[in-house]
């Protein structure tokens, strides 16, 4: 039905075409051709692209959208005072995301003049100065938000939430709230760690690997290595995806001559599922009920009696669940689930992996616990070749968890910090991605720190969150290139650019070693070896050194001494942090070392000390229920929404304009939808269309302009890519529970356009 024409397979010669344009494009080919050769190597760096692990096969891992991260922070363009005296911010503010970013690198620290709209050069000494006069002057300290996106190194965000703490708040937003919080909420509940408990070995020993709800082909390349080898070897990959993504259909790599350079490539799925937006649950539980009914040979007994908690409520709820009501919420008919199901039970080492198609709903918590479900059913977790695995973001998310990036850390990782250090820390919960952009929106928080990302790209209700972020007295952003988030000043506003993976960080005691968390919990070290474009950018660990030493002084922690020599940091990290002994002899390893996981392990840390089944119910719809007046009122249908990545992006930096493995070439403003859908709507290939979010808060969220591309999607589904749908995505909308934006689920009426407004009056 699709009207675009798709590749016929991903990888192969068109990556290490496009590979070798974003290096090209740098304005650096003979260093980013370095930087190429030593990415994740020992001694080499992390790659900034994904959070996907490596093993010490040793051979360079072609990956080609972790290149174009490469190439991207490495160029040779630069952004510095003349720059900021010819834009005013309110000029920047008219330019996309693809321009503000492609400008270059931030060369110079800047502070914000509200009298001539210029961002101007400040000292270091200076920004500092006025941090700390901000901060000091607060009369209380959960006044400040304290944001990480997840590439912030181990000993970044080490230093960075003990700053934030001996100040005295837990308010820790992360990108992680927007992202994967509902599997380390529903991981925890359910069996008692909230990481994956597979290690990257897994997959060559698996015999089924389920993959729900994302892309690799795009978002995690070097995945697809390890799908492509176990596919070879006869494993069976069942995926789920509301998409066809032709990299789970046919994959060719690009490390295989014949897969380079002819029409040859691997068939990755065995089967594949197209299930309606938000309908993964329902096909599960009907996995799991042809199992329980059909099946009960395939139920490990031996495992839920010995592991397990509330079997019995789940099976009772199992069997209550009727197939017509997981049919009609999965859009998958019952034969496919039967099918999948059979590839489950006949498995005796399973892998359910999962992303944003699954973290990004309202029911996203009760999803991943139907998923650990099906694992306890059939006593998947703790063996070799089995186990669960969210598929991480950001290269080193899970490691700024670890080092305590959490608004709710647990009275154990407070209680070690303090007893260590002779302090005494707040105990309160703080405030998540949600509760910070509400407080920054009602006043109650004045002061925002951003140890890097693009929170105002990245956060949902765009209207919303520039007037959170422009309420501000003092907005700090650390960065390495320009983003939206420089243009939402408040009162105050400073720039603070900072040195990125690829280069070298010298302190007064020679070069120094960052670490990072894959999303094995494999720890590792990386080392940049390019020189800095500019000598007035800082380490983040300096950035954030200076700012607690200025503000908090140095009696409690040598703040300064810390930075000078990293490996003193990652001492406190062994003394503080539980699985880190030796921590600077390990990472001498290759690769690095494992942090020990509980569940893998079979050790239960719930409160009842075993593995918990759950027994939630269905949801009663996807969609919420204030769409049904939005459909009676205007009779239009309410469509469902998911916002997604293209090819040429990564999460709000815009590399280029074509989505390759999706047909779409030179434009981003796209909405996918089916025929069936178009047609019902008088609309057709390339039409032009408005939307509207229907959500009974009184506020208007419309965007507009989108070309229609008809598409092989569900019916009543639609597909567009963020950040360009986040002004939809009302506030108040996200995941019970995980407090995720529902990214995946926005209720929309579509209309040509210019009549969205008026629809919207009409509900
Ligand atoms: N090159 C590149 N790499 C990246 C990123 C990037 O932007 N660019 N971002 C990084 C980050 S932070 C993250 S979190 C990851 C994101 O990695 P992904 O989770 O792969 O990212 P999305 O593009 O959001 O893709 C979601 C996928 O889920 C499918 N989907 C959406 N809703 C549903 C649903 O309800 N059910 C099912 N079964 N499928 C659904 C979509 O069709 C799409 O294929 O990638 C990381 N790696
Ligand atoms: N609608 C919708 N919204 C979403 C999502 C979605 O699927 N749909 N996905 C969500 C997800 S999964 C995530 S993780 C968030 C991402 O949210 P963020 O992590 O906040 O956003 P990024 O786009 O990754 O941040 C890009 C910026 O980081 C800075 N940067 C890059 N490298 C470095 C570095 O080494 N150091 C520092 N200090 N700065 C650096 C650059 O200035 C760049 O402009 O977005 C979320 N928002
Ligand atoms: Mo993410």
């Amino acid at each position: 039905m699709s009207h675009i024409e798709k590749p016929a397979k991903a990888g192969g010669f068109s990556s290490l075409q496009s590979t070798m344009k974003q290096v090209l494009r740098s304005q650096k080919t003979k260093q980013n051709i370095k930087n190429l050769l030593r990415v994740n190597q020992t001694d080499g760096f992390d790659c900034p692209g994904c959070a996907w692990g490596d093993n010490d096969h040793g051979a360079f891992q072609f990956c080609e959208n972790g290149a174009k991260a490469v190439a991207w922070e490495s160029t040779g363009k630069t952004v510095g005072a003349d720059f900021f005296a010819s834009h005013s911010v309110r000029q920047l503010a008219n330019q996309s995301d693809y321009w503000l970013e492609y400008q270059g690198r931030l060369t110079e620290p800047m502070r914000y003049n509200p009298a001539t709209d210029h961002y101007e050069p400040v000292s270091w000494d200076d920004a500092f100065a006025l941090i700390a006069e901000k901060l000091t002057g607060l009369d209380s300290p959960d006044r400040v938000e304290f944001y990480t996106s997840g590439r912030a190194s181990n000993e970044a965000s080490y230093l960075y939430q003990l700053f934030g703490r001996l100040f005295g708040t837990n308010n820790f937003p992360d990108c992680s709230n927007m992202c994967h919080e509902a599997s380390g909420v529903a991981l925890t509940q359910a069996v008692g760690i909230g990481k994956g408990t597979v290690v990257l070995d897994d997959f060559d020993r698996a015999g089924a690997i389920f993959v729900y709800g994302q892309n690799p082909g795009t978002n995690h390349p070097r995945m697809m290595n390890a799908l492509r080898q176990a596919a070879r070897q006869g494993c069976k990959i069942v995926s789920f995806n509301n998409l066809k993504e032709v990299a789970l259909e046919r994959f060719a790599s690009p490390q295989s001559p014949l897969e380079l350079l002819t029409p040859a490539a691997t068939t990755i799925s065995h089967q594949y599922l197209t299930p309606r937006l938000g309908g993964d649950m329902a096909a599960m539980r009907g996995m799991a009920k042809y199992i329980l009914e059909e099946l009960p040979e395939a139920v490990d007994r031996d495992f839920i009696t010995r592991h397990t908690r509330h079997f019995d409520e789940y099976e009772q709820q199992v069997r209550a669940t009727d197939w017509a009501e997981i049919v009609q919420q999965s859009g998958l008919t019952q034969a496919e689930i039967v099918q999948a199901a059979r590839v489950f039970a006949a498995s005796s080492s399973v892998i359910s992996c999962w992303a944003m198609g699954i973290t990004q709903h309202l029911h996203s918590v009760d999803t991943i616990r139907e998923i650990v479900n099906l694992h306890l059913l059939r006593g998947q977790l703790g063996k070799p070749g089995a186990g669960l695995c969210p598929v991480r973001g950001h290269s080193n998310v899970q490691g700024n968890r670890t080092m305590g990036i959490n608004e709710k850390p647990t009275a154990a990782f407070i209680e070690r910090i303090e007893r260590h250090l002779q302090v005494s820390l707040p105990r309160a919960p703080g405030h998540n991605v949600y509760e910070a952009l509400k407080a920054l929106h009602e006043g109650r928080s004045k002061v925002l720190i951003c140890l890097g990302g693009n929170l105002a790209a990245a956060a949902p209700d765009t209207a919303f969150t520039y007037a959170a972020m422009g309420a501000t007295e003092l907005n700090v952003q650390i960065s390495t290139k320009l983003n939206r988030s420089h243009l939402q000043v408040g009162k105050e506003a400073l720039i603070l650019p900072c040195l990125g993976r690829t280069e070298l960080d010298i302190q007064c005691t020679g070069n120094q070693k960052i670490t990072v968390e894959d999303t094995f919990s494999m720890v590792h070290a990386s080392t940049g070896a390019a020189e800095p474009l500019s000598a007035l950018c800082l380490s983040e660990t300096d950035i954030v050194a200076r700012m607690a030493h200025a503000t908090l002084g140095s009696e409690r922690v040598d703040w300064l001494a810390l930075r000078d020599d990293y490996g003193r940091i990652r001492c406190l990290i062994e003394q503080t942090i539980a699985g880190f002994s030796d921590f600077n002899a390990r990472i001498q390893q290759p690769c690095g070392f494992h942090l020990d996981n509980s569940a893998a392990q079979l050790l239960w840390k719930t409160s009842s000390g075993s593995a918990e089944f759950r027994a939630s119910r269905l949801p009663r719809s996807v969609l919420p229920e204030c769409t049904r007046h939005a459909e009676q009122m205007t009779d239009q249908p309410v469509l469902l929404l998911q916002s997604l990545r293209s090819h040429d992006q990564y999460n709000t930096t815009i590399y280029g304009m074509d989505d390759r493995y999706r047909g779409i070439k030179g434009q981003r403003k796209v909405v996918f939808m089916n025929q069936t859908d178009a047609h019902r709507l008088g609309l057709e290939e390339g039409s032009r269309v408005d939307m509207a979010a229907i959500c009974n808060d009184g506020r208007e969220r419309i965007v507009t302009g989108f070309s229609v591309a008809l598409y092989d999607i569900p019916q009543g589904n639609i597909a567009a890519y963020y950040p360009e749908t986040n002004p939809l995505v009302p506030i108040d909308s996200v995941g019970e529970g995980s407090f995720t934006p529902t990214s995946k689920s926005i209720p929309v009426l579509v209309t040509p356009s210019q009549q969205a407004e008026n629809l919207l009056r009409l509900t």
